[in-house]
């Protein structure tokens, strides 16, 4: 299959790189690492597919020279990974020297092989203990998060190429304390305003504990979805409105504006913590770059089902585009949107890199390997409005695959394939798919 984009169509300095986080591939059960609220949840009938957990996931905790092989083989620059904080401190306070070694390991893992370590300090499982103390909903995770990122990055953090200290905080709060689909699993509007607030909090506390360390290319990942009203009346515009603002705009508006979007208040401001407004100077430490995860767009009607009163009275619609193994719709303008809005409206000269962007297929190994040509094409469009952008001025220096490996894909388990990487989760064999080699392909060109 012929692929358009090459390496020398972007900038000189651009990097290319695939992304991974902790529990979805290194094995929690190894190595020493605590309980996480992730198996908390997964514990519980209903929440996971087959009640899955990365107990195994893709071994890459004694796998990841291999895996590191293959990153390095793409003609990939960089290795996006994160930290799993319940490796690093299994009860939340205490120090595995264990966890902290395997980082260690997988750091200098990276640099002789010549890829660049991004890291992520949040990607999801907070111990059980700090999420039994109220996890998110408790003000202390600002405290509690800062002490992990100094035990980390005190030992690792003078070889990190760039640093992130949330990832997605949408998820973290919003999906996980408002809707029930992640972990901690709550639907009440109270604790999702507290998370949605503790979130950036604890974001800011990191990136002055690293500030502090003397560590510099510190950035925050924002998951963003373009969000289309149904159709033009003034009711559907306005559930637009409030679905782009809570999961866009609050948070990069708390960053960079240092002030919540009203259109978010009118829901949430009765719910959130005291004294709120006194954070943001924390909330606003200065970042040298913004990561931008994107997948898809929704399509937003107003909530008529009268049996489901309250704010934010939307709902997702279904849409007309073909739709990856998730259900997502694939639309790659969103991504040019998104990245010239935050570029215009929030973060100015700074640089951006789209941390994640790819696509779930029911990918299967055949004799001759793993054709995945709808990947491919995923790449190749969302690739294109990257360019797109850049030539509009959007200062885009770098893009990041989601995801190296086929992985566990919470609360859906291990059936989504999001990997350029296909996993045999019986004998944990790695091959390469057709999407791998045609990017290896385009890098080396
Ligand atoms: O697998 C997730 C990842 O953990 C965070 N971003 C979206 C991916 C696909 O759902």
């Amino acid at each position: 299959m012929s692929f358009p984009h090459k390496r020398a169509d972007f900038p000189d300095d651009f990097i290319f790189g695939v992304a991974t986080s902790s529990y979805q591939i290194e094995g929690h059960a190894k190595g020493g690492a605590g309980r996480t609220h992730w198996d908390d949840f997964a514990a519980t009938p209903g929440n996971v597919v087959r009640g899955e957990t990365g107990a195994l996931a893709c071994d890459h905790y004694t796998r990841y020279a291999e895996d590191l092989d293959l990153v390095q083989a793409g003609g990939f620059d960089a290795y996006r990974f994160s930290i799993s904080w319940a490796r690093v401190m299994p009860d939340g306070v205490n120090i595995n020297p264990e966890g902290v070694d395997f980082y260690d390991r997988l750091t200098d893992a990276m640099l002789e092989r010549g890829i660049h370590p991004c890291a992520t300090l949040y990607h999801w499982e907070l111990p059980s203990s700090l999420a039994d103390k109220g996890g998110w909903r408790n003000r202390d995770i600002a405290h509690w998060f800062a002490d992990f990122t100094q035990a980390i990055m005190s030992r690792i953090g003078d070889r990190m190429s760039s640093v992130a200290p949330i990832n997605e905080p949408w998820c973290v709060a919003w999906l996980s304390h408002f809707l029930g689909e992640h972990a901690p699993g709550l639907r009440d509007i109270r604790a999702a305003a507290h998370a949605m607030h503790h979130v950036l909090l604890a974001h800011g506390s990191a990136i002055e504990t690293m500030r502090a360390l003397g560590m510099t290319n510190l950035g925050g990942v924002f998951n963003m979805e373009w969000a289309d009203p149904v159709d033009n009346s003034p009711q559907a515009t306005r559930a637009a409105a409030r679905y782009d603002g809570i999961y866009n705009h609050w948070f990069l508006s708390g960053v960079f504006k240092g002030e919540y979007p009203q259109i978010v208040l009118e829901g949430l401001e009765p719910h959130l913590p005291d004294r709120w407004q006194d954070d943001f100077p924390t909330i606003q430490s200065p970042l040298d770059w913004v990561g931008v995860n994107y997948y898809t767009r929704k399509r937003i009607a107003p909530e008529t089902d009268l049996t489901r009163p309250g704010w934010p009275a939307l709902r997702e619609v279904d849409g007309p585009l073909p739709k990856t193994q998730m259900g997502w719709e694939i639309y790659p303008e969103g991504l040019y949107q998104l990245l010239t809005r935050t570029t215009r409206d929030y973060t100015g000269d700074l640089p951006l890199f789209v941390t994640e962007n790819g696509m779930a297929c029911a990918d299967q190994r055949e004799p001759d390997g793993v054709n995945d040509p709808a990947r491919i094409a995923y790449l190749e469009t969302h690739l294109a409005q990257v360019k797109r952008a850049i030539q509009d001025g959007v200062p885009v220096q770098g893009y990041m695959v989601w995801s190296l490996l086929d992985n566990y894909e919470w609360a859906l388990g291990y059936e989504k394939r999001f990997g350029l990487v296909h996993v045999d989760f019986d004998t944990l064999e790695r091959t390469p798919k057709s999407s791998y080699h045609t990017l290896a392909n385009a890098l080396r060109s």
